[in-house]
């Protein structure tokens, strides 16, 4: 914190970590564009010696959303990816990872493809069931990694039980909170150790970058993922860092407008007689409104929806919205449209993904900020079309 005392949601995003600059007085947070810092002596310096170990703007930033997630330390990544991977490199041949089946397509295939030839074990389940977590922890299992709401089923998943029954096996849980963001949930006051963040979607918040952000309390735990960082070297530069940190600042207003477009959205399309489904926490027939109350406050601006017919009027619907432009990402101020299975979880084999309940016509939309009347009539209208 910049300043002692202050602790409202808004006041950290726009303060933590961000006090004047020492040097100008500059109130935003310089991007300090630079590779290097001159040293006095040989290694006397200034706090930073070389950009890729440390730079000031970055800092800034791991200090702002470490002090949102109400985390003791922050770092910042090169991508969602990279910050998926660092944490990862914890672990060690034969060590085994409980994850999540319903999860971002990239995390699959990092876990799958890559992880997995170098000796790391995964098992998948559908986190939504405990008695499965609990069949599927091994004297082997050192992580429990989870997203809540998962992506695309938007299912919820119990972090607080799921927390206590991973740390009776001495696993880590990982939760990526890039769906809800800290402003609606904090899963390490849940009992996550870690949270990951794809800092491309809500918190950067314009699509204009790409960024990964991880926020932990465990000091000794932080030293080896800031040791990983450095040494894997998958860090943002100094304009992505500042673009985060600008996002930041209005993450609070973003997502209360979010949560409240897309309710009306959902809400519209599970009244829709082309629509056979709609995966929306906010809505009342959610399995889990209940779990919603407890753990979130507020349900954000993703659905995920299915019609009548499958694959084909689902693809004439996302291939004619004008206003939801279709393309893979989330979480910017422009509404966004695609089809999972086709684009963002395409890396999931067929079968597997069939499994996991994601059908070749499944829609994913990210509702952004434009006028709520325009995005219902902009889906009206391709709906009426398909
Ligand atoms: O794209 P990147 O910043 O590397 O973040 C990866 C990532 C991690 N976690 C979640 C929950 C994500 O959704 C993503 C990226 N997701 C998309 C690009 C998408 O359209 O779902």
């Amino acid at each position: 914190m910049s300043k002692p005392g202050i602790a409202g949601f808004s006041t950290r995003a726009i303060h933590a970590g961000q006090p004047p600059d020492p040097a100008t007085g500059a109130v935003t947070v310089p991007i300090y564009q630079t590779s290097t810092f001159a040293q006095e002596a040989v290694g006397k310096h200034r706090g930073y010696d070389y950009a890729r170990t440390g730079n000031p703007t970055r800092a800034a930033l791991e200090q702002c959303i470490a002090a949102l997630e109400g985390g003791a330390h922050g770092l910042a990544f090169a991508s969602g990816m990279a910050a998926e991977a660092a944490i990862m490199q914890l672990l060690k041949p034969g060590d085994h990872t409980v994850a999540t089946d319903d999860l971002y397509g990239g995390t699959y295939r990092l876990f799958r493809r890559v992880l997995d030839p170098m000796g790391l074990t995964f098992a998948f389940i559908d986190g939504t069931d405990l008695r499965a977590l609990e069949r599927a922890l091994m004297p082997a299992t050192r992580m429990v990694w989870i997203e809540s709401p998962t992506n695309p089923l938007l299912k919820l998943i119990d972090i607080e039980a799921v927390a206590s029954m991973a740390h009776q096996h001495h696993a880590l849980v990982v939760v990526d909170n890039t769906f809800m963001t800290p402003y609606f949930q904090r899963p390490l006051s849940l009992g996550a150790d870690i949270v990951v963040h794809s800092a491309t979607k809500y918190l950067g918040g314009h699509s204009d970058l790409i960024g990964g952000t991880v926020v932990l309390n465990d000091g000794e735990l932080f030293e080896r993922l800031a040791f990983i960082q450095n040494a894997v070297g998958g860090v943002p530069g100094p304009m992505d860092a500042w673009l985060v940190l600008r996002g930041l600042k209005t993450l609070a207003v973003r997502m209360r407008e979010h949560d409240r477009n897309a309710r009306e959205v959902a809400s519209f399309l599970s009244d829709h007689e082309r629509v056979r489904r709609v995966f929306y926490p906010g809505l009342p027939d959610h399995p889990q409104s209940e779990l919603a109350r407890r753990q979130m406050s507020g349900c954000g601006g993703m659905i995920s929806f299915e019609l009548t017919g499958g694959l084909e009027p689902a693809r004439h619907v996302v291939e004619r919205t004008q206003l939801f432009t279709l393309a893979e990402s989330l979480g910017g101020v422009e509404s966004l449209i695609e089809l999972p299975a086709l684009m963002t979880h395409a890396s999931i084999p067929a079968e597997t993904r069939q499994a996991h309940g994601v059908s070749d016509g499944l829609i994913r939309i990210s509702v952004g900020l434009e006028d709520t009347a325009d995005l219902i009539s902009d889906l009206d209208r391709a709906l009426a079309q398909a």
